[in-house]
């Protein structure tokens, strides 16, 4: 069983958005042309409270990209985005929804950053998406979305430890990229990690 996983394709990552990533919207339509190749669908949304502690304007006479010191953590420090009942925590209003089984919200809890799909930052909660794609019987999982050097990476970090058979197609991917290399810098993580790089046309044209 293959699972693809959308990571956070919503509106505050798209141009215009709060934390809006260059070229953010080129990811949606491979997005969509991927869905019908896989036995199941499902995505990630970066879903903060207002209160949240990754956000700069919580932490008076700091800039965004800083980085705090976050309940034991390293926290870079972020506009407000993807605020719940917000229009930027929305997802992409061109991708696709109709295949997506399940959608698994992150970074609910005020005081903890969630990157990755499965764990937050500290790996002190799961979000249930590991075992709910063991429940579903998926040994392979594809991660596409936003942004390649934030949630796409530890969320294909993390379901390459959980022992899935972990696959990134950067081109269904854009970077934050606060510093230039970052996107590059990324892929070549991933690919030391073991999780597979490869081009959608392999998908597509399978
Ligand atoms: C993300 C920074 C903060 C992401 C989410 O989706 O990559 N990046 N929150
Ligand atoms: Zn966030």
């Amino acid at each position: 069983m293959e699972a693809l996983i959308l990571v956070d394709i919503q509106h505050d990552f798209l141009p215009g958005g709060a934390l809006a990533v260059t070229d953010g919207d080129a990811v949606i339509p491979i997005a969509n042309q991927l869905q019908s190749h896989f036995d199941l669908v499902v995505a990630t949304q970066d879903f903060h409270p207002e209160n949240h502690q990754s956000f700069a304007a919580n932490h008076p006479g700091k800039q965004i990209g800083n980085v705090i010191q976050l309940n034991g953590l390293d926290q870079v420090l972020w506009p407000n985005h993807c605020v719940q009942g917000s229009s930027g925590v929305e997802f992409a209003s061109d991708l696709q929804m109709d295949k997506v089984a399940k959608v698994f919200p992150k970074g609910t809890d005020p005081e903890i950053d969630s990157y990755s799909g499965f764990f937050d930052n500290g790996h002190r909660k799961a979000t249930g998406l590991g075992d709910y794609l063991k429940e579903h019987g998926v040994n392979r999982v594809v991660v596409v979305g936003l942004a390649t050097d934030y949630c796409v990476k530890f969320t294909a970090l993390d379901a390459k430890k959980l022992g899935f058979d972990t696959t990134v197609v950067p081109e269904a991917t854009r970077a934050v990229n606060l510093q230039p290399q970052d996107f590059e810098k990324a892929i070549d993580e991933m690919a030391e990690a073991g999780v597979k790089i490869i081009s959608s046309t392999e998908i597509l044209n399978y």
